[in-house]
């Protein structure tokens, strides 16, 4: 036991001065020392990175006394397992946190830099792909800010999410490269490595008067090495850590090969290793099930296993206070077969018998579930988990055969039952299910919105909530306010302290008190004033990249998400196409001008959501140039969208599409996001939504289309799509120039397929929803037109939001779940 860190007293470095002066004085030592260059030949990003070493100096003291508190005071540690993290840009977070903004403002200043153009040259660390990976990291955020003993675990990929570039309006992926330049955020710690094994085969010692021991004879080897980030709480009173894993080759270079003249062949050990950590899954919400995948997670599941144990053992003599003083939270089920790693290193590596095993196990664990889609659910071949994973599949099948056997015996399944909870799937080819594994190796399953839990128990997971009937709970996601408001919308920041004060900056609960101000004609104004100069800022983007040039008087409608068939983009292109034939058909109407704005990126092998895209595209280009529209309505597709577009595009919403498909969408969080910022949301009673509307009031969201009840009863109906278009005039005129070529002169039949799709299964309920979407769309129209009431309502959403911060979301994993 090594308790050096609790007893003896180390002097400590007096904290680093934040006067402008002094850190001017370190930006050009940085500049000089560290990175090497005199301040004429400076270049931005030096000074980017000068800057950035000065503010990690504020942080590290902290961050050193944070990891201190917690040796000292005994307290749980929570450890947050996951492959995506999409953390963006750090430096306006870490600076705003710390409150040293205007000084380091000032400083850059007298120095003759401005600090908005270094700050955005810092590259978005996009290493995640969508709401899942910035859920994480704005639970990071939060984690740090209400003071828990935090560490997120992850993959330190070379290529986080792709660049996506347009050519002639289809999305092109190319390499993104945020390492580029170094990364003066993270430091290596060699010191903590990890041996990771794949393959071989386990061999069995004793058995005959004693019980067997197992030992897993690896055939191959690789080395995790980590890289730390730190975490910065708002007001800095707590920095955590992110630790991501890296693969290194056991021997860099086979010398004899090398030597024999065999140069690739010895490298080929070293490629194969790096190969692991090179690149992220593109695939959202859906499995990506090849084997380098199943791969990246057991490398980083088990490099973070060791991780957590070693630390335990550092401090307390053996396990059996492991499920006091730990808590590891999957995120998803990427991280699952953690639950076959820690029983591995308990049992094999610690000598620990099963059955405590799997109690410690169990009192460790707890899962997240993300989505229902039933493609996301992962599994993995039998044959294929075995020859990667051989002792961990012994261990799979003999959690199940405790399983079933309890199920059998203790509540009597049935055989359908006990199908249906098996952790091997025996439909077709057998397969390990790793939802069903998370399952029975946690203690707390939750589900990310209300709506979301409740189906959650009558769907995937209705036997095994019948088997562990208090399992389930959950806790609906939340959004860090620290970046979704005060960092992204100054302008809207200061309107409010001028307002309430302060106290929002600390609870956002506090926003309450704006309530008061909705109906008033001179906050309105300036509400206004505010929303317009983000609007303005957003139409300079779209004009310097895109050469379009937008009037920010008219409605900013924006959807920016993964593009998806459930999140249902098309149905907002198809109410394009109608509103495009409507305004032509009546010029006499007042029409509100609007722009139609999207932007997310799809998963490079999802076809329909590629095309999806181009339409966008070619719809854009047919509006947007036809004089009979006469500016009155514009669709905007922006190119490459990551956290930092999102931070341009939010604040500039005045409406904010939540439209998918009733059922499908876990929770959201964009949608939060736009209400935060004072947009008005159309939307499905899908996910968060539902609370959303709780919070803000029906009157002040505009919901229309089928619950997700009715999506099942009508799907379960025979549906008939073609009916009902045929009966939509708007509609079916709507399909018909689509799928005939209108907007794809050069090629007639590109959409053909697509419109098909809807005519004759529509999965997603396009057509069911359209007119309900179309007449919400027009009652948003009703509103804008009086502007007093757009303004309340829209007040009346920052208001009524701040339940939605991720602090409230991560005080109920801390109390319920984690108990630290
Ligand atoms: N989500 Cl399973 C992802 O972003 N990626 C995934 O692979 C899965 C889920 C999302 C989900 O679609 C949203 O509804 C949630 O708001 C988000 O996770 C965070 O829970």
């Amino acid at each position: 036991m090594d308790n050096t860190l609790s007893t003896i007293n180390i002097p400590q470095p007096t904290p680093r001065s934040t006067k402008p002066e002094i850190l001017a004085e370190e930006i050009i030592e940085r500049l000089t020392y560290r990175i090497g260059k005199d301040v004429k030949v400076a270049k931005p990003h030096d000074w980017l990175t000068a800057s950035i070493l000065v503010v990690r100096d504020r942080i590290i003291d902290r961050w050193m006394e944070s990891t201190r508190r917690v040796y000292r005071s005994g307290d749980k540690r929570v450890y947050y397992l996951s492959l995506e993290f999409l953390i963006g840009r750090l430096l306006r977070d870490a600076v705003s946190n710390l409150g040293v903004m205007s000084e380091l403002k000032d400083a850059l200043a007298s120095l003759g830099v401005d600090i908005n153009v270094v700050a955005g040259l810092e590259p978005d660390a996009a290493l995640g792909n969508g709401g899942l990976g910035r859920l994480a990291a704005c639970f990071m955020e939060s984690m740090a800010t209400v003071d828990i003993p935090a560490y997120g675990y992850g993959i330190r990929y070379v290529h986080g999410l792709f660049r996506q570039q347009m050519a002639e309006g289809w999305q092109v992926e190319l390499p993104e490269t945020w390492l580029a330049h170094g990364n003066p955020w993270e430091f290596e710690r060699r010191e903590s490595s990890y041996e990771i094994g794949f393959g071989g085969a386990v061999e069995t010692i004793g058995g005959y008067d004693e019980p067997p021991r197992y030992v897993w004879k690896p055939a191959e080897r690789v080395i995790a090495t980590a890289y730390d980030t730190p975490v910065v709480g708002w007001r800095a009173q707590r920095v955590n850590t992110l630790r991501l894993w890296s693969a290194q080759p056991i021997d860099p270079i086979l010398l004899d090969a090398f030597n024999a003249g065999d140069h690739i062949g010895a490298l080929r050990e070293s490629n194969k290793a790096e190969a692991l950590t090179r690149v992220l899954y593109p695939a959202d919400a859906t499995a990506a099930g090849q084997e380098l995948r199943l791969r990246q997670e057991y490398f980083f599941s088990s490099a973070s296993l060791q991780d957590i144990l070693r630390r335990h053992l550092q401090q307390y003599p053996d396990f059996t206070n492991l499920p006091d003083k730990v808590a590891i939270q999957l995120n998803d089920t990427h991280p699952a077969v953690s639950i076959g790693e820690m029983m591995r290193l308990l049992i094999d590596v610690h000598g620990i018998d099963f059955d405590q095993a799997w109690e410690l196990t169990r009192g460790t664990f707890s899962y997240t579930n993300h989505t229902l889609l039933p493609e996301a659910l992962e599994s993995w071949p039998v044959p294929l988990f075995e020859r990667l994973l051989p002792r961990h599949m012994q261990l799979v099948y003999a959690i199940n055969a405790k399983i079933l056997l309890e199920a059998r015996k203790e509540k009597g399944f049935s055989d359908a039952q006990i199908r249906s909870i098996s952790l091997i799937d025996e439909n077709g080819d057998r397969r390990v299910r790793m939802g069903n594994l998370a399952f029975v190796g946690s203690h707390s399953i939750n589900g990310v919105s209300s709506l979301h839990t409740d189906l959650m128990k009558v769907t995937v997971f209705s036997d095994l909530h019948t088997l562990y009937p208090m399992r389930i709970n959950n806790k609906t996601n939340g959004i860090t306010p620290r970046r979704w408001l005060m960092q992204c919308n100054p302008g809207l920041t200061s309107l409010i302290r001028e307002a309430i004060g302060d106290k929002f900056l600390d609870d956002t609960d506090a926003l309450q008190e704006l309530d008061a101000f909705a109906d008033d004609p001179t906050f309105q104004e300036k509400f206004a004033d505010v929303k317009r100069a983000n609007k303005v800022q957003l139409a300079n983007l779209v004009g310097s990249r895109m050469g379009i040039r937008l009037d920010a008087s008219a409605m900013f409608d924006i959807q920016i998400k993964r593009i998806h068939e459930y999140k249902r983009q098309l149905l907002n292109i198809i109410e394009a196409v109608a509103l495009y034939d409507q305004i032509r058909s009546h010029p006499e109407l007042e029409w509100v001008p609007r722009v139609k704005l999207f932007a997310g990126k799809a998963a490079p092998s999802y076809h329909n959501a590629k095309l999806i895209i181009k339409l966008a595209n070619d719809v854009a280009r047919v509006i947007n140039n036809d004089p009979a529209v006469r500016g009155l309505l514009k669709v905007v597709f922006v190119p490459n969208y990551n956290v930092s577009l999102a931070e341009v595009m939010v604040p500039a919403a005045d409406l904010s599409e939540q439209i998918s498909t009733a059922g499908m969408e876990a929770s959201g969080t964009g949608n939060m996001k736009f209400a935060l910022n004072g947009a008005l949301t159309i939307g499905t009673l899908d996910g968060a939504n539902v609370e959303m509307r709780d919070h803000v009031g029906e009157d002040n969201i505009v919901i229309f289309g089928m619950t997700a009840e009715e999506v099942v009863k009508v799907r379960a109906d025979t549906y008939e799509p073609r009916a009902l278009i045929e009966q939509s005039k708007e509609l079916s005129q709507a399909l018909d120039a689509i799928a005939t070529g209108v907007f794809s002169p050069d090629d007639r039949s590109r959409f053909t397929g697509l419109i098909d799709g809807i005519y004759n299964h529509d999965w997603f309920m396009v057509a069911a929803d359209f007119d309900a979407y179309a007449a919400a769309q027009r009652t948003v129209d009703q509103i804008w037109t009086d502007p007093k009431s757009w303004h309340s309502k829209t007040i009346r959403n920052t208001a009524r939001m701040g339940w939605f911060s991720s602090d409230r979301t991560i005080r109920q994993y801390a109390s319920e779940i984690w108990r630290a």
